[in-house]
């Protein structure tokens, strides 16, 4: 029988390349995002008996809630949480941010995430299975501009890291998944629809792509169930580390 992923955050990027792989290995996919068209046109690309459809905001707890209560019978029994959705919004200091970016990354990258989890806790204990949480080098490199999207995924890690401790002999296995630079719509949302500062980020260089993320969680996922990543920190090559700023006077 094969087993079962929800992919939250599947209409684009990282969730839509990780769902095309698990239905490539076999896996149904319960494909979550809010754009419906998208979502029906993966379920197309990839069969409708691989692919349940469910368009939502993840940010609606009821809407959620309504997703959860009509699962169709054959995609109840889910094995796998790939808690992907989210987004940065601005790069703006935080003493110019817009508060309304802050409470929307916030509502997406936390609320939503801790809400989902909570709900599908049992059918996941009851299956013996895992959670990827999609968290970010962000979590622990500090940037100008990454206040509360930084601090959002700081969070899920954190978060990941403690729910390993609460499930601990459950079997339930969680890993944080913590990429750098890749190339998806991330660029695009981030900027309010800004494709040129979004071609000028990812030029000349190589980012990750969204299939190398797929097959990570692929990767994850599949190892023996005796064993769990707890962490996984990439990035791409071309992409390091810089020295601290300091203000002179
Ligand atoms: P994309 O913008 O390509 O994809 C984001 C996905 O999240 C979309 O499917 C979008 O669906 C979904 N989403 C956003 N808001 C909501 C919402 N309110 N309700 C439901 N779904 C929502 O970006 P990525 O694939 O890059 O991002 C995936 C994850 O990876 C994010 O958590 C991001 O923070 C993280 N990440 C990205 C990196 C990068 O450099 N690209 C690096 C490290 C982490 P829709 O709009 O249809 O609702
Ligand atoms: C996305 C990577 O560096 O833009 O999480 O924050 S970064």
């Amino acid at each position: 029988m094969s087993r079962i992923a929800w992919i939250t955050g599947a209409t684009s990027g990282f969730g839509r390349a990780t769902a095309q792989r698990f239905v490539e290995g076999g896996w149904k996919v319960i494909a979550s995002g809010r754009r419906s068209e998208r979502l029906e046109a993966l379920r197309t690309e990839l069969g409708a008996a691989n692919v349940h459809a469910c368009a939502f905001d993840i940010r609606d707890e009821s809407a959620m809630s309504a997703a959860i209560a009509t699962l169709p019978e054959d995609f109840r029994a889910i094995d796998l949480l790939v808690n992907n959705a989210g987004l940065a919004q601005g790069t703006a200091p935080a003493q110019s941010a817009s508060l309304d970016d802050w409470r929307t990354m916030i509502d997406t990258n936390i609320t939503a995430l801790v809400t989902l989890t909570r709900a599908l806790l049992p059918t996941l204990i009851e299956r013996r299975g895992a959670i990827v949480n999609v968290s970010s080098t962000a979590a622990r490199y500090p940037y100008t501009g990454g206040n509360v999207y930084a601090g959002s995924k700081a969070f899920v890690s954190q978060f990941s890291l403690n729910l390993r401790a609460d499930l601990h002999g459950t079997g339930v296995r969680v890993t944080t998944l913590e990429p750098g630079m890749a190339h998806t719509e991330f660029t695009l949302v981030r900027t309010h629809g800004d494709q040129a500062a979004s071609d000028k980020l990812y030029a000349d260089m190589q980012p990750i792509t969204d299939e190398d993320i797929a097959q990570t969680i692929w990767w994850i996922a599949n190892l023996p169930p005796h064993l769990n990543v707890n962490r996984l920190e990439m990035m791409p090559t071309s992409q390091s580390f810089a020295g601290f700023q300091i203000h002179r006077s």
